[in-house]
């Protein structure tokens, strides 16, 4: 029954940031998804009987690689595969659900932020029984194996009508389509207090969420409208679609700039969200004001214990280290653990399974916490709603009463995309051979205090990631950071992340560009971004 079919390595199958991610026509070639899952199931042990969970954005591809991966897990010697019906799961539900079910592990087919399509994006993840995204020690036995691999196995059999909930059989295995909602409705229905934010709503509070025609559709509509009663049409773009209605399902102030608009006009709504692609994700918008992410993750972990969820405090934030410091001045005033690791929720999963911390958080719109091993974008949505539940207070009032206690982080991140990566590369290595020489340097009055490539040894298990992002220090605690994105399908993306501290609250207001506006231009005199580049503007400001 199980056959065993030959085929040839491919050289690019290197897990990014967040698993593998690559062109529909790339995904496309002849085995080429194929070779990636079995490199995956070749660098896994001991998981003859045990149960793996499949699930997706819904994005175009997807419906091919389930049946493809449902055959090989069959032919590989899986016991039981769970897959959400339809195909769909979001990543944090499929966290949930290899949680749940005690799973082996998971895959989780999506490429996250980037547009779906015939022509767009399409990715493959692999998440361990824990939940999470597997650790580089495993994608890096994946890329090894996927050098040399030389065969696969599949069995022969036809496909699995996903489209209702019910049990197959596949070559000997149990096949359950599962309700991709429920058990993740559930959970966050068991962490926070659903009875006050329906209070809340009844107070005529307005709420939008806008699901950018990608997998929280099914989710928001189920927890804000069926459970909390928020009025029907208050979750947008609620069906997902293959290509995202042709959008980039990235929830920030380029793609979801309407959203901006409406909270910014006088008779805007007074909370506003929107979740990514594969719904791990969060924006944050109260009348008025948008929240960044990095003040997102400070503001609820400050807030959490209002939350039934999180009533007996946090044991530990961590944050990825671009991500600004304003979450580290909360876990200072709690008297609690800080963490500062890698970008990317791999690097989290330690943490989180020793009980270190209980909240962590990305600057890019990733927030979650202990409930499962991904970012949760609705989870974050429903924590803010908990808390504006509990407080009663509109969301610039909360931030800027935050800021006035603890300071202001002003943060921005400028991404410069599409570009060459050999001159990407040759900025990076030219500005990481000039590091130590910065340091004594003052621009414009600022002195650099230190400079370095940041490194991270992971206090649970001692392993050691390397060459995370360049790091430029100066006196006062403002910092430049650079690192090259490792999600992107085309070309290189210059990710420079800029931070300055402010204790003085009457300079709070400031605007963030303005308030950031040497420290940019010092990020273009240490690195020669214009002239490695040729760009003279970032292409995305977050
Ligand atoms: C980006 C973000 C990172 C995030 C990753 C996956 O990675 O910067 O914080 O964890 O995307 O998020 P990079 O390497 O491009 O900077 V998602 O929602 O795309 O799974
Ligand atoms: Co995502």
């Amino acid at each position: 029954m199980t056959l065993t079919i030959a085929t040839k390595p491919f050289a690019d199958q290197r897990p990014g940031t967040s698993g593998l991610r690559k062109k529909v026509p790339v995904f496309a070639q002849e085995n080429y998804a194929e070779n990636f899952i079995q490199s995956v199931f070749d660098s896994l042990e001991g998981f003859a009987g045990q149960t793996l969970v499949i699930g997706g954005d819904g994005r175009y591809y997807n419906d091919v690689v389930i049946q493809t991966a449902i055959r090989m897990a069959a032919a590989n010697g899986f016991g039981r595969v769970l897959v959400g019906q339809g195909g769909l799961l979001s990543t944090p539900a499929a966290s949930h659900v290899i949680r749940k079910n005690k799973a082996f592990g998971g895959l989780v087919l999506s490429a996250s932020h980037n547009p779906g399509g015939p022509t767009e994006d399409f990715g493959i993840k692999y998440n361990i029984s824990n939940g999470g995204p597997a650790p580089e020690r495993i994608t890096e036995a994946v890329f090894a194996r996927s050098r040399v691999i030389d065969r696969y196995l599949t069995v022969e059999a036809d496909d699995i009508d996903l489209s209702a909930i019910g049990r197959h059989e596949v070559a000997g295995m149990a096949v359950e389509v599962i309700d991709p909602v429920a058990d993740y409705a559930d959970l966050m229905e068991s962490l926070f207090d659903f009875d006050a934010i329906r209070a809340l709503f009844a107070t005529g509070f307005r709420v939008v969420m806008d699901s950018m025609s990608a997998i929280t559709g099914p989710y928001a509509r189920e927890i804000l409208e069926n459970r909390l009663g928020a009025p029907s049409g208050t979750v947008l773009n609620a069906v997902p679609l293959p290509d995202f209605g042709g959008h980039h399902p990235d929830p920030n102030l380029v793609h979801a700039r309407h959203l901006y608009d409406m909270v910014m006009s006088a008779d805007g709504p007074d909370f506003a969200a929107a979740s990514d692609g594969d719904g791990d994700r969060n924006l944050i918008l109260g009348k008025g004001m948008f929240v960044t992410p990095s003040d997102s993750l400070a503001l609820l972990a400050a807030n959490a214990h209002l939350a039934p969820g999180y009533a007996r405090g946090l044991a530990g934030i961590a944050r990825s280290m671009p991500t600004s410091a304003a979450a580290d001045r909360v876990a200072e005033k709690l008297g609690i653990e800080m963490h500062e690791t890698p970008t990317g929720w791999k690097f989290f999963g330690n943490l989180l399974d020793a009980g270190r911390v209980t909240i962590c958080g990305e600057e890019s719109a990733g927030t979650g916490s202990d409930h499962v091993r991904e970012k949760d974008g609705l989870w974050a949505i429903l924590l803010w709603l908990n808390i504006l539940a509990v407080r009663r207070e509109p969301v610039k009032a909360i931030v800027e009463g935050h800021w006035a206690e603890y300071g202001r982080n002003f943060y921005t991140r400028h991404d410069y995309e599409g570009v060459e990566s050999d001159k990407a590369q040759a900025l990076m290595s030219d500005l990481e051979a000039r590091l130590s020489g910065l340091a004594g340097q003052a621009f414009d009055g600022m002195a650099v205090e230190r400079a370095d490539s940041f490194s991270y040894t992971d206090p649970v298990d001692g392993s050691v990631a390397s060459n995370q992002g360049l790091r430029v220090f100066f006196e006062g605690g403002s910092r430049i950071v650079y690192r090259l994105s490792g999600t992107g399908t085309s070309g290189a993306t210059i990710r420079v992340y800029i931070e300055r501290y402010e204790p003085d609250a009457s300079r709070h207001g400031l605007e963030t560009q303005e308030a950031l506006a040497p420290l940019i231009r010092a990020a273009d005199a240490f690195a020669g971004i214009v002239a490695h580049t040729g760009r003279t503007a970032p292409d995305v400001i977050t």
